[in-house]
């Protein structure tokens, strides 16, 4: 009998497909925001869960299906996944790096130049009607070229963001890490390796593409907000809750902070009602992954590591691959 998949939001036909060829499928392609109770029963006699970063796997759900040996990620952020229950559980967890890097990257430094351009905000006003005349300060924003750019977090996509400054738009990049880049990386990055305090007081843009986690919760807060110069730019494509939402809006209101561009948000899809009220902050809906080729990249990968552990006991991409037995 072929293993039961449960395809726990909407995905691409060709992903559906490709899985009902090797499993029983049930799918949400209604893409109905269940509730944490409506997933687990729903997973209920399920061998193997395809998740997005929404859906929430812990140790209730993982007690309500015994029979449940994989949950794949369609995100390589894994937040929403409780590794260490998981892996006492014996279920196999899988996300999607790599396929992903080079888009997300592509979009951080995109997020940038609008917040920093204030691309947002004069389409807005122009749209509005209200453009009569040319004026020599007019939306006058922050230069992009050649400032220092600050990244929190210099995995795969802070990499790829620090080459797109470094080697295309002159920018001097520093960068602050858990743990040091070797030499060689950084030399490819043109990267210096700064304390969080200094890059935070010395980066005209701070980027933030850290994994979230209890150590990373409001890595920028009022104090970091603070510290940073009045007419630096702060962009996050992190995860929300990296941020402190509330104390970015009071620092962007109160023209401590020039700008911001945030993909993520703390609690979304809801968004902290005074962001939405200020001008000099891009808002976009968790959408930095989001080109047709890297979604289809990433679907693919989670079906294949499905197929992989389900029919052969293998894993692509596992993140605690001490469950595969050999
Ligand atoms: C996903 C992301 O689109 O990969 C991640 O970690 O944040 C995005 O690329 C999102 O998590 C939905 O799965």
């Amino acid at each position: 009998m072929k293993p039961k998949v449960l395809v726990a939001r909407a995905v691409f036909p060709e992903t559906l497909e490709l899985l009902r060829a090797h499993f029983h499928v049930v799918s949400n392609q209604d893409d109905h925001i269940w509730t944490p109770e409506e997933l687990r029963s729903r997973a209920a006699g399920m061998q193997g869960v395809f998740t997005t970063g929404s859906e929430r796997i812990d140790a209730a759900i993982l007690d309500a299906c015994p029979e449940l040996r994989i949950c794949a990620n369609m995100a390589v952020g894994f937040n929403n996944f409780d590794v260490p229950a998981m892996t006492a559980k014996g279920v196999l967890a899988t996300n999607t790096p790599d396929v992903l890097t080079e888009t997300t990257a592509d979009f951080g430094f995109a997020l940038m130049m609008a917040t920093a351009r204030r691309m947002a905000e004069s389409e807005h006003f122009l749209r509005a009607g209200h453009w009569d005349r040319w004026r020599f300060d007019m939306f006058a924003g922050t230069e992009v070229h050649g400032s220092t750019l600050g990244i929190i977090g210099m995995g795969r996509i802070g990499q790829g963001i620090a080459k797109r400054a470094a080697h295309g738009f002159g920018m001097r990049v520093i960068y602050h890490n858990r743990s040091r880049l070797s030499a060689d990386l950084e030399s490819a990055c043109k990267a210096t390796y700064v304390s969080k305090e200094e890059l935070l007081s010395t980066a005209d843009h701070v980027m933030l593409v850290v994994p979230y986690s209890a150590e990373s919760h409001h890595t920028i807060g009022a104090k970091e907000l603070g510290s940073m110069k009045p007419s630096a730019t702060l962009v996050n494509i992190a995860r929300g809750g990296i941020v402190d939402d509330a104390a970015l809006a009071q620092a962007l209101a109160s023209g401590q902070l020039a700008a911001a561009g945030l993909d993520v948000f703390e609690g979304e899809p809801k968004v902290h009602p005074s962001l939405l009220k200020l001008k000099n902050v891009v808002l976009t809906p968790h959408i930095a992954s989001a080109t047709i080729k890297t979604r289809m990249a990433m679907a693919q990968l989670a079906a294949d590591n499905l197929i992989a552990y389900l029919t052969q006991g293998k894993a692509i991409t596992p993140l605690n691959p001490q469950v595969i037995k050999s």
